[in-house]
């Protein structure tokens, strides 16, 4: 048995060492210049349960502009020049119903990976994906915990994510055959991590600014790229 774990340590820093030799890692920021767009007040007057969540009020997360002049929720991801293929995560990536909103509103998986639908409130949710490149599902979610689970079957930049009960909920999962993407939180960074070296494309996604894409080039040995994207005020 000790010879068996010895054996499982050494195979796992193997693992380990083999990733780290080839790794290169995309990393930046998403600059916003010019004034954030005041965000609009929903009106949830129509669902108690969810104006009870946002005692303040709730904002519209279209545009989202954090305190240190970047943009939330984009999507970063490497559009060309990816070869090879990658297994899909067994992990679920967790797409939450919270307060009547999407928790996180824009978020990245790969083809065949769970995601894990919840239902953190107390009312009903239906959450309908508008995909069109994989089939579309429209799932009532009625209960409180509730979870339920569903797959992609091929890429698709972006798949929206809607609510017929609540029109203003409105979310966006970016669809890979592989790990390298990203999505800006309230820092506005992004890291792709673990690329082969290579050349490649990378897309920035925004769903009221658009896409901006920039060439970066990536060598072995732990390398370390920094790409700034710069969206600006309409
Ligand atoms: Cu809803």
């Amino acid at each position: 048995m000790k010879n068996r774990q010895k054996l499982g340590v050494f195979f796992t820093a193997f693992t380990a060492f083999q990733v780290n030799v080839y790794a290169a890692t995309v990393t930046g920021k998403i600059a916003f210049e010019g004034r954030a767009p005041a965000a609009e007040t929903i009106k949830m007057d129509a669902d108690a349960s969810c104006k009870l969540a946002h005692p303040d009020g709730a904002k519209s997360e279209e545009a989202v502009v954090n305190s240190n002049g970047t943009l939330k929720n984009v999507f970063v991801y490497v559009k060309e020049g990816v070869s090879g293929k990658f297994d899909a995560p067994k992990e679920s990536v967790k797409f939450d119903q919270h307060g009547c909103q999407y928790t996180p509103r824009v978020l990245g998986i790969q083809v065949g990976q769970p995601l894990e639908i919840l239902n953190s409130d107390p009312t009903l949710h239906n959450v309908h994906s508008l995909a069109t490149k994989t089939q579309q599902f429209n799932l009532g979610m009625p209960i409180q915990g509730m979870k339920l689970k569903k797959t992609f079957t091929a890429p698709e930049i972006m798949v929206k994510v809607k609510c017929e009960v609540h029109p203003w909920m409105a979310g966006y999962i970016g669809v890979l055959d592989h790990p390298f993407f990203s999505a800006t939180g309230g820092d506005g960074s992004f890291s792709i991590n673990n690329l082969p070296p290579g050349e490649y494309v990378v897309e920035a996604w925004h769903e009221k600014y658009g896409t901006q894409t920039q060439k970066v080039s990536v060598a072995a040995d732990g390398d370390v790229k920094e790409l700034s994207f710069q969206y600006k005020a309409a």
